[in-house]
């Protein structure tokens, strides 16, 4: 079809309801002539049950509301197309990676996953990166996370983590979080969840953008080409703008100042047309090599090193258009692992087949009936017709007499699809074993590859970890947990562990307590549990770190800059840095006493985005004082002060030119720095292009992290 990029807008189209230039009416469609009074006995009376306008507005009032998602309830959407670059043919089946330059609309949902729909974007968690491919043989969903790994590596623990993680039940607290008791107690008994917490200790779980974040299918996947030939597969998407994250005590300021932070980022990118982009890569392993590595592919806490298996770059997704409404798109979206199309397969990962299980399952009590798939935002492009009738809020008027498969009565219709004409076939992979209630003994190896994380790390981000670990295990009440976390600790990295304790008060056990010795379920009788450590053939990759990641290419394209602005102001200094912010594609905020107007040296005006009030330095990337801006003006209300403390804090740069250098050079606290790093960029001339330039390559630096004391040293 020409222009299939668009088909799933065109669908949608037929559902948009737009109320201008039209009467209001009730749900009947007739017309209101008051909405403001219920109908009464006499002015002063008792209301009439008769009102049919108000009892139709408040019963709709009081159901407006659904279940939230138990997990991934808070979530931000966008509409896209998916791109071919690199077509693999001779690879997959799926009609949508066939040819070079084909588009496929697709509607993405990112996410936290442990806070409610009303907690805040900046909560140290993995973010769900959720991906439906709207094809034309059918819905294909990958449901990804920005961490390649997972806690556990069955099933059936994931209502005991997420029990762990929520909020505790007999109190509700706390919120969005997972520094607290349950969650650390579970953690602590579970060796296998090591790896992944390598991963949300670290910065990957307080992104800078859901634009900057990479996404990972997490389980091996299978590809099946036309000759029913399969490879192995693991999905990757790579950000345009590099993967960055924040620091922790601003996530937390961030949380105060705006908790829409990121929902809002991908609004304000995409309405201003920096629409945001991933590339979307592939690892494929041959079917001969299922058993070659030391880790077992099924394993979903593991990932294969990149050194082992090669990222190829096949496609790539644009969002460029925001929802028309919340709750009918980002809302009422229903993604299912389950949901894939011919060419692409499931493997025996027991993470992936039960949670095979649950997501159709969790949509029949969030969005209330079998008939979800008809809800405009999940229907299909591709024709839909079967045997499925009736069922809460059904849409759809079926025709004819037969709602069976076979008949004769509606001559065989609808009929079953060869494989030649598009039918669904699974891979025909041979299983020949006992039932077990067991777990794999090449599922043991539970720190291996939590090492290969952490020796993969900067120091900086070393440091972040044992800072991160210092703060969540510092919330923690029971010291018995503290003790059995950093015994396991001290199975990825001793010294990890021991500076984690010393921010504890706590001693690293000599030989780490409960779990190593039981395995996951100690009462099981069946088969070995001992967590082990492999020999890994990988021991360090760069692609594991955001800092090394050798995909962040540098650009500061939408990073935003605080400009502080007093009256007197040179007009040229401020111009030359947005004219020059401009042309890479970033943006400047002037930030002022006052909204309003400011008046510059040339007698002209400018118009302040932003008060102190109303700004921070925590929502911006960078800090710029112009020359004429006089802070000593504004400097008692302690908020400038605030706005400098944090950009140093939180390594960020800062830059002043003319008299302005000098006033920020003075101020308390970057009086005391003796060693100015290349991200604070002061010069006493006003307006050059040099100055420009050397901010500007400051803030490709993204952040200056050895600013800060470093923990693991
Ligand atoms: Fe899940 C939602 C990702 C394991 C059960 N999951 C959900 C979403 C994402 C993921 C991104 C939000 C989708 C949206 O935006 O609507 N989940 C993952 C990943 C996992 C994973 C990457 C591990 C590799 N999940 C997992 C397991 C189970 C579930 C093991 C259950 C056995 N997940 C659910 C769910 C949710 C869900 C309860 C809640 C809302 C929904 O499905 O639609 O069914």
């Amino acid at each position: 079809m020409e222009n299939f990029q668009d088909e799933k807008q065109r669908d949608l189209s037929k559902n948009i309801s737009d109320g201008t230039d039209q009467f209001l009416t009730t749900d009947q469609g007739v017309k209101i002539n008051d909405d403001n009074n219920s109908l009464k006995a006499g002015e002063r009376g008792p209301s009439l049950l008769e009102d049919f306008i108000l009892r139709e507005k408040i019963t709709h009032f009081d159901h407006e509301r659904i279940p939230e998602r138990i997990v991934h309830a808070r979530g931000s959407g966008a509409h896209g197309y998916f791109e071919v670059t690199n077509p693999i043919p001779e690879l997959t089946k799926a009609g949508f990676l066939q040819e070079m330059g084909q588009k496929t609309p697709v509607f993405v949902r990112f996410s936290t996953v442990a806070g409610s729909k009303g907690s805040t974007d900046l909560a140290r968690d993995a973010r769900g990166f959720a991906v439906k491919f709207y094809t034309q043989e059918g819905n294909y969903d990958l449901v990804a996370n920005n961490i390649p790994v997972f806690f556990i590596q069955d099933a059936a623990k994931f209502p005991d983590l997420i029990h762990a993680v929520k909020p505790e039940p007999h109190n509700e607290m706390p919120q969005a979080a997972s520094a607290h008791d349950t969650f650390w107690d579970f953690i602590s008994l579970m060796p296998e969840s090591m790896h992944m917490i390598m991963w949300v200790m670290s910065d990957r779980a307080i992104p800078r953008s859901f634009r900057m974040m990479e996404g990972f299918g997490v389980h091996t996947f299978r590809l099946v080409n036309a000759k029913n030939e399969s490879v192995f597969v693991k999905f990757h998407w790579k950000p345009k703008l590099g993967t960055h994250g924040v620091a922790w005590d601003e996530a937390q300021k961030i949380s105060g100042k705006n908790s829409d932070f990121h929902k809002e980022d991908l609004w304000e990118a995409i309405e201003s047309g920096n629409f945001p982009e991933w590339e979307l890569g592939v690892q494929i392993i041959p079917t001969e090599d299922e058993h070659k590595y030391e880790f077992d592919l099924l394993d979903p806490t593991k990932i294969v090193p990149e050194e082992l298996v090669p990222v190829t770059i096949i496609g790539k997704m644009v969002l460029n258009k925001n929802p028309e409404n919340f709750f009918a798109e980002t809302e009422q979206i229903a993604f299912h692992p389950g949901h894939i199309v011919p060419g692409i397969d499931f493997t025996n990962d027991p993470l992936l087949q039960g949670r095979l299980f649950s997501y159709t399952d969790t949509q029949l009590s969030r969005l209330g009936s079998p008939n979800f798939h008809e809800i405009p935002i999940n229907r299909s492009i591709a024709p839909v017709h079967n045997n499925q009738r009736d069922g809460h809020m059904r849409q759809e008027i079926n025709k004819g007499q037969v709602s069976y498969h076979p008949n004769s009565l509606g001559g065989g219709c609808p009929y079953q699809a060869m494989i030649k004409d598009g039918g669904f076939s699974s891979f025909n992979e041979r299983v020949d074993a006992h039932k077990v209630r067991e777990r794999s003994e090449s599922f043991n190896d539970h720190f291996g590859q939590a090492k290969l994380f952490f020796n993969s790390q900067t120091d900086e981000e070393k440091s972040h970890i044992v800072k991160a670990l210092r703060f969540e295990l510092g919330k923690v009440k029971s010291s018995a947990v503290r003790v059995r976390v950093l015994g396991l600790l001290s199975q990825v990295d001793k010294k990890l562990a021991e500076k984690v304790a010393v921010g504890l008060g706590e001693k690293v056990p000599a030989s780490p307590e409960t779990p190593m010795n039981k395995g996951v379920s100690p009462e099981n009788e069946g088969g070995n549990q001992e967590p082990t450590t492999s020999k890994q053939s990988v021991k360090e990759s760069a692609a594991l770190s955001m800092i090394k990641n050798p995909t962040n290419s540098p650009t500061i394209e939408t990073r935003k800059v605080a400009v502080i602005c007093t009256n007197g102001v040179s007009e040229k200094a401020v111009n030359n840095i947005k004219n020059a912010l401009l042309k890479e594609k970033a943006q400047a905020s002037i930030i002022a006493p006052n909204l309003g107007s400011i008046s510059t040296d040339t007698g002209g005006a400018i118009t302040a985005d932003f008060s102190f009030l109303t700004a921070s330095s925590v929502l911006f990337d960078a800090i710029y004082v112009p020359h004429g801006s006089d802070l000593s003006e504004i400097a008692d209300s302690g908020e400038v002060q605030e706005f400098l403390n944090d950009a140093y804090k939180h390594c960020k740069v800062i830059g002043a030119d003319g008299e302005a250098s000098k006033i920020v050079s003075n101020a308390p606290f970057i009086a005391e720095i003796t060693n100015f790093d290349s991200g604070i960029v002061m010069t006493s001339e006003i307006a050059t292009a040099g100055f420009a330039k050397e901010f500007i390559n400051a803030m490709k630096m993204h952040r200056f992290w050895q600013r800060e004391p470093n923990l693991y040293n």
